[in-house]
């Protein structure tokens, strides 16, 4: 074990045992959604994955210690922080662990802590991405190049729209990084199941992504995988109205001169407020709706790993 990681007791119970883990980010619950429903969410996701037979493992970086499982407290201070707490991709950790600081893990951060304990399947909203205007502001979210290197698969919505999807999938199709459609053959756009970008790959059973998951690792590709599942059609939003409310947040970003990493925070606050609640119950679905399909990948990949062991 790395010596500056901490297991929750029952994520190290169910990870010795070779029961199903599901790892969670943080940064959704400081930076992506507001108070309280951050908190609310937070725990709701956890009891949609206990639900669906694996054990939650929600990932931050608490007074220094890289922490896989969190208790109730922790997520609360997490989600009452809000924007005051740290956001931590990659170049951050050393920082936050030098300084014993508490910080939010984005989709990238949580991916290595998740590899570093061992947990091969992470739900989250949506990841980051190529931004918009990326060919003169160079950002490009720290998530892709992660993907590309740390095997954990994501199970995400697709991205949202304040990203620029087909140079993301560009990106992604680079550094070799399989973006599989989960009953789609579509990218879906978060808040709704289409983007207009074709996928190659569709699976549409659970117990077949964790079979892909066990061929790239075990032919020693590495790096992680996207599976890309859209939101319930009962819980979707029309393009035209979401589309709207991003290039309003993408002006006002620009007006305002928001840069780096507070640009994805910023432009999720911004949508958010722009839409009202509808937006927001959209979001809180689909994360339940990804929890479940993660949670149901991980008992496949601990059953394929049973199976290959005893074998
Ligand atoms: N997209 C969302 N919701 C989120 C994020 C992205 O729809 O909460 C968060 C994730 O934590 C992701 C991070 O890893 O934003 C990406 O930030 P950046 O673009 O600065 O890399
Ligand atoms: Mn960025």
């Amino acid at each position: 074990m790395n010596p500056l990681l901490d297991l929750h007791p029952e994520v190290a119970a169910a990870l010795a045992d070779g029961r199903p883990v599901v790892a969670l980010e943080s940064t959704i619950i400081s930076h992506g959604m507001p108070w309280p429903q951050n908190l609310e969410t937070a725990l709701a996701v956890e009891d949609e994955v206990r639900r669906h037979g694996a054990v939650p493992a929600t990932i931050a970086v608490i007074g220094g210690r890289l922490q896989a499982g969190l208790t109730q407290a922790q997520i609360e201070q997490l989600g009452r922080g809000g924007s005051a707490v740290a956001k931590v991709s990659r170049r951050d950790l050393p920082y936050l662990v030098m300084r014993a600081a508490t910080g939010a893990t984005t989709v990238a951060a949580t991916m290595i802590v998740a590899a570093l304990a061992g947990i091969r399947v992470f739900a989250t909203g949506g990841i980051g991405g190529v931004h918009r205007g990326a060919e003169a502001s160079f950002d490009i979210s720290a998530d892709l190049q992660e993907l590309a290197r740390t095997p954990v698969a994501v199970v995400c919505a697709g991205a949202k729209s304040i990203l620029d999807l087909g140079l993301t999938l560009e990106y992604l199709e680079t550094h070799g990084v399989p973006v599989i459609g989960y009953r789609t053959d579509e990218l879906p756009a978060f808040f709704s199941r289409d983007s207009g970008f074709a996928l190659e790959q569709r699976i549409d059973e659970p117990a077949d992504i964790a079979r892909l998951l066990h061929a790239k690792w075990t032919l020693g590709l590495g790096g992680g995988v996207v599976i890309a599942n859209p939101i319930p059609p009962e819980h979707a939003l029309p393009r035209e109205r979401i589309d709207a409310a991003i290039a309003a947040a993408l002006a006002d970003a620009q007006r305002q001169g928001v840069q780096g990493k507070a640009v994805t925070p910023f432009l999720l606050a911004r949508v958010n407020e722009l839409t009202g609640g509808h937006s927001l119950a959209s979001n809180i679905q689909l994360v339940l709706n990804n929890a479940r399909l993660a949670a149901a990948v991980a008992a496949s990949f601990a059953d394929h790993a049973r199976q290959t062991r005893e074998a």
